[in-house]
């Protein structure tokens, strides 16, 4: 292979379109060029080949012939670049089997480019660039091609799209194949010579393709989709980011909503999540897996769920529950396929939960009911998701989320012998919310001899605690399950503990998560009891103590004085604990994450109404995190308010009471915002059991596993 710049061919169809002209020009003043026709493909001592295609790809063309050529030489370790609609070519090359569900010509009227991903920010191509947005062409109609819907089946997604400055995720324009020796880089943004674009604009447009050719000459491709452990554990080592928390579970990158399937199984916890693997960002949702064998320490495992491209879940494997049925592990999920969503069915036989068997007849349900009128919207016929399945009275039971025109959330029951074969059998409970109102992952669970029924409504997490009845639930009390950044709770049964974890989504805008390379985390898994008064308890499981690392020092009983602030501690990865009573003070504000001026801090106020208020007004300096606050009545009032605060970088999660809970995310740009201080307001206030601990942190596990499990099979 050469040393400098490589020796590139222009491949071409006999004719020669005036862009084509345009970028073989561009070509020749910076690389040694030569034009390579399909019908006389002779590679000759090209190190790369190029096929800038703007005209649409006949499929009779003269791709069939030229892509056994083609594929030699991808074999003795060639390389080739693929812009325009030259991307939508890679099925009839067999590089790919999914091909980009986009293509066409579009108008360019403001500057358009790559917006490139940050866990990639060191790929050759853009090894010129210290930014991740790069805006190639600013005018025009110039065809392209990309991935929006579904993904390539091996291609990495390297780069989204950028418009007139806002970042589009969802518009994937390059995409790296692994040829194994040989490599295929596809640009199918609006990468164009023809038309004249600023200076600017031009500069980058060079610099892009130039870095383009030069990688496919030279450098690997990166790994090929499905990524085994070891690719995942790599990837969390690179995505470095400040706001990552240490001892809260997150994606090895990309995105992650939901938990999933939560299952404990063959002694192990699995914990299965929706995840994106193109990006941090909601989009073409797979299965991300894993394991621990005690509830704190984390095991990436392979994807376990990924779209079937001609299936139900072309679209995304969306949320859904696991359970044992009889032996068996057994998924119900939600396929996404363009408007409709339905419940699919996976099931396996390996003892690590690893290789999951689509049910041959998916989706197991085909249609939502039709005797109700069901919310209809621009992306779904009817809203008509997520899954609690159980097992009573000798058959099984399953409740899916929905909204109805006429009221408001829905949680529907169906029965089953099997878990095949469902049979409708009315609305368990309909909300009385606003209409328009639409109940995702609904859950019921059987404690301690009441059943709780929770549902995510896109705000919060609202629960009933009451008795089901002849398929209706009877409501005795409601309330909220967190009151902060919480979502789309679910659980998991050991022996008798219902183990709940929740998603803490980002509180910062998509372009901070894209440029974090991440977003989304769990919290810390939830011990749900009913309480000696017959409400709702939830604590953070025992084996959070575990995580404790050391004790920071500090009294263990403290009068505070009017006005007169206490210092407590450092650290951005903390467990605090202590009672309040307020005496005569107002209220008394715990101060987390301060900088020594207090410019950015997150403060916890207790009032002497009885509310605990979470303020993260001045939480960070950076204008794109969310800065508000959040507010929770803490009764019993007639005690001093029992605390745990967890501290966890961008992760302050809170239970008081050891019944009520409030989540933020919160993102100081300050390295020395880290203080922990307590006040008393207008009078004197008393704190007792006071302890705080520094936390383990990097509780996903970066080293070799105890076991592994290998890639999902291509779909
Ligand atoms: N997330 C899933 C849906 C669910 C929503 C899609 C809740 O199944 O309704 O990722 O966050």
């Amino acid at each position: 292979m050469h040393e400098s710049s490589p020796r590139v061919g222009f491949l071409h169809d006999g004719s020669v379109s005036e862009e084509q002209h345009a970028a073989f020009e561009w070509l020749c003043e910076g690389f040694d060029a030569e034009r390579v026709a399909f019908d006389d493909l002779t590679t000759g001592d090209c190190d790369v080949l190029w096929w800038h295609r703007d005209a649409p790809i006949p499929d009779d063309g003269p791709l069939a012939t030229a892509a056994p050529a083609i594929e030699r030489f991808l074999a003795a370790d060639g390389g080739l670049v693929l812009t325009l609609r030259g991307m939508a070519s890679v099925d009839a090359l067999d590089v790919e089997t999914v091909p980009p569900d986009e293509t066409g010509v579009h108008s360019v009227t403001e500057p358009t480019g790559v917006l490139w991903r940050s866990l990639y920010a060191d790929h050759p191509a853009v090894g010129e660039f210290d930014r991740l947005r790069l805006p190639v062409c600013d005018r025009g109609a110039v065809p392209v091609a990309r991935y929006e819907t579904v993904l390539p089946s091996r291609g990495e997604v390297l780069a989204s799209t950028v418009r007139d400055g806002q970042d589009i995720p969802h518009e994937m324009t390059a995409v790296s194949w692994d040829a194994d020796p040989g490599t295929v880089l596809g640009i199918g943004a609006p990468l164009a010579f023809h038309e004249r674009v600023p200076e600017d604009v031009a500069a980058t447009r060079d610099a892009l393709a130039a870095g383009c050719l030069r990688a496919a000459a030279d450098e690997p491709a990166e790994p090929s989709r499905p990524k085994p452990a070891s690719d995942l554990r790599e990837m969390r080592t690179t995505v470095d980011d400040p706001a990552r928390p240490g001892y809260h579970f997150t994606p090895p990158a990309n995105w992650l909503n939901d938990p999933n399937g939560l299952i404990a199984w063959n002694g192990r916890y699995h914990v299965f999540y929706q995840y994106n693997p193109a990006g941090p960002f909601h989009n073409t949702i797979h299965w991300g897996h894993a394991v621990s064998d005690d509830l704190i320490h984390w095991t990436d495992e392979p994807v376990a769920l990924a779209p079937s491209p001609d299936g139900p879940d072309r679209d995304g494997c969306w949320s859904g529950c696991a359970v044992d049925d009889d032996g068996t592990a057994t998924i119900l999920y939600t396929g996404g396929d363009g408007r409709a969503q339905l419940p699919c069915l996976a099931t396996t036989d390996d003892p690590n939960l690893c290789r999951w068997d689509k049910h041959e007849d998916n989706p197991v349900i085909e249609s939502p009911p039709d005797d109700l009128d069901l919310l209809e919207t621009e992306h779904w016929q009817a809203e008509f998701r997520d899954h609690s399945v159980w097992h009573a009275d000798d058959r099984w039971h399953q409740i899916i989320g929905t909204g109805l025109v006429d009221g408001g959330g829905a949680a529907l029951l169906y029965t089953s012998p099997d878990l095949r074969e469902w049979h409708y059998e009315g609305p368990l409970l309909v909300g009385d919310d606003d209409p328009g109102t639409v109940w995702e992952c609904p859950e019921l669970l059987h404690l301690d001899g009441k059943q709780l029924l929770h549902v995510s409504d896109y705000e919060d997490v609202g629960y009933f605690l009451g008795t089901v009845e002849d398929g209706s639930f009877d409501v005795e009390q409601r309330g909220l399950l967190d009151y902060g950044d919480f979502y789309a709770p679910q659980s998991m049964r050991d022996g008798d503990r219902h183990l709940l974890w929740g998603w803490l989504p980002e509180a910062r805008d998509l372009s901070a998560q894209w440029d974090a390379g991440w977003s989304g985390a769990l919290s810390l898994p939830r011990v749900l009891s009913i309480g000696p008064d017959d409400r709702l308890e939830q604590r953070p499981a025992a084996e959070v103590t575990d995580l404790r690392d050391r004790r920071i020092p500090t009294p263990t009983s403290l009068s505070l004085a009017a006005d007169e602030r206490e210092r407590l501690a450092d650290g951005d990865a903390l467990e605090l604990r202590m009672e309040v009573a307020l005496a005569d003070a107002t209220a008394v504000e715990l101060s987390l994450l301060a900088s020594p001026d207090r410019a950015e801090r997150t403060t916890l106020r207790y009032t002497r109404d009885g509310e605990l208020v979470l303020d993260r007004t001045v939480a960070s300096d950076d204008h794109r995190a969310t800065a508000d606050t959040r507010r929770m009545a803490v009764p019993p009032y007639d005690e001093p308010l029992s605390l745990r605060v967890f501290v966890d970088r961008s992760v302050v999660e809170v239970f008081a009471n050891e019944r009520h809970c409030l989540t933020a995310r919160v993102y100081p740009t300050r390295e020395d915002a880290t203080g922990v201080s307590m006040v008393a307001e207008d009078g004197r206030a008393h704190v007792e059991d006071l302890a705080c601990w520094a936390m383990e942190t990097g509780v996903a596990r970066t080293d070799e596993p105890t076991f592994a499990c290998s890639p999902l099979p291509e779909p």
